[in-house]
């Protein structure tokens, strides 16, 4: 079974990655896929973002890194994937997963959401509140993979660590 794991990445989190981790026991093939999304401004391109993935994900068998645009069903079905893998932190992801989870199967007829709970030491964890941290000068070190925290501290001019 492949399923797709949609999202902005920006930057990716140890959270992020202990749900593709997670992802990967369960299904054949994890397609991580990065939105290309002309409305917002990220700190990263997708570019970027599509490297900092494969970087953070070699060491696991089974992941593809792609990006896609336009609606994520769409590309669901290109890619042949059954399954949509969304995390959940908080009460405030169930409202807006579970409204994209419906609209989606609306979308769609047979793709089905999957979620995994957050594992514990994540469940703050956010790709904005890393970007905050670090843009008032704090370590994020014990936040995302190395090398990621290394490219933010390049665009934030930041020597924490
Ligand atoms: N622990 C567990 N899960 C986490 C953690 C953590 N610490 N951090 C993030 N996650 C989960 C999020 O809950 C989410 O499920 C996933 O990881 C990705 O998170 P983000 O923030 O990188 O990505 P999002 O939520 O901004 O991605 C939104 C999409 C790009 C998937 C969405 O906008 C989309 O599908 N757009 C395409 C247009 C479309 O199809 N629209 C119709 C559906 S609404």
């Amino acid at each position: 079974m492949i399923a797709i794991y949609p999202g902005s990445f920006d930057p990716i989190t140890l959270g992020h990655l202990d749900i593709i981790d997670r992802g990967c026991q369960l299904f054949e093939q994890v397609i991580v896929a990065v939105l290309r999304n002309p409305n917002k401004a990220p700190l990263f391109t997708v570019e970027e973002r599509l490297t900092q993935i494969q970087h953070s994900t070699r060491h696991l068998s089974g992941v593809k890194v792609d990006s896609f645009d336009g609606l994520t069903v769409t590309y669901a079905k290109m890619q042949q994937a059954t399954v949509l893998l969304r995390g959940l932190r908080v009460l405030s992801d169930f409202e807006k997963e579970l409204q994209m989870a419906h609209v989606n199967k609306t979308l769609s007829g047979q793709i089905e959401t999957v979620f995994l709970a957050t594992s514990n030491e994540y469940s703050f964890l956010s790709s904005s509140l890393v970007k905050e941290i670090a843009r008032f000068g704090g370590s994020v070190d014990h936040l995302v993979p190395q090398h990621v925290a290394v490219d933010i501290y390049r665009v934030f001019k930041n020597v924490a660590s």
